[in-house]
């Protein structure tokens, strides 16, 4: 059986939820908070992370990478290596060229923390030259990578509202805007997957702001 470990705030953790949901394979949910993750099974303490039949794992994208490989059933990777080789590409470009930077205003955007004018400034040019390139790829035809839902899908529907509402948040601006975005979200929000991933996510957020006496 696979356990996915974490919280269910997590887009991170959203985001292999989405495909294991998408794909119908068999999960269970742990529920484990900042701070008490397994060691063994993530040596950097974050989430997501799973139990599986072949032992730990973690890293979100090498989670999406096992379940693709170990259950082909409603395959979220094209069957040809170019087609394939597409879809990580904007995987890649979503979570490393967009969320990892877009994280760096989460603690003023989400939490009662500050962020620098001096880093906002510095963060903004690089968002929107980076937003621009994911453009450049992704088809939004009507999903991120083209005619069939993919990886590229389950990292879109989890990372890109978070850089909307952050660039907003920080910048008066949603910097995705000038993409077909927003359509986007809503039409692959209509999938029960993706329902269900919102819809515990809303609960476990406030689970997580009542833990730590914040506000969303
Ligand atoms: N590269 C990791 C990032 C996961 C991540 O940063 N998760 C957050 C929760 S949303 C976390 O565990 N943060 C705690 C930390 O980084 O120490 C992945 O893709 O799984």
């Amino acid at each position: 059986m696979f356990k996915l470990c974490g919280f269910a705030a997590s887009n991170y953790y959203n985001k292999v939820k989405l495909a294991l949901l998408e794909k119908g394979v068999p999960f269970e949910e742990e529920l484990v908070w900042l701070g008490e993750t397994d060691q063994a099974a993530s040596p950097l303490g974050k989430v997501p992370y799973a139990l599986t039949d072949d032992g730990p794992l973690s890293e979100s994208t090498i989670l999406l990478e096992y379940i693709e490989a170990k259950y082909p059933q409603h395959p979220l990777l094209p069957d040809d290596a170019y087609g394939t080789a597409r879809v990580r590409e904007l995987v890649r470009y979503i979570e490393l060229h967009l969320e990892l930077v877009a994280r760096n205003l989460y603690p003023e955007a989400f939490f009662s923390g500050k962020v620098s004018d001096g880093l906002k400034d510095k963060l903004r040019p690089q968002l929107e030259k980076h937003i621009a390139g994911f453009g450049q790829l992704a088809k939004f035809s009507p999903f991120v990578a083209g005619d069939s839902f993919t990886l590229a899908d389950c990292a879109a529907a989890v990372h890109l509202p978070l850089v909307s509402s952050a660039t907003k948040a920080i910048y008066g601006q949603d910097l995705l805007a000038d993409l077909p975005v927003k359509d986007y979200l809503k039409r692959i929000g209509e999938r029960p997957a993706v329902q269900q991933v919102n819809t515990d996510r809303k609960t476990n957020t406030a689970l997580m702001m009542a833990r730590v006496g914040n506000k969303v």
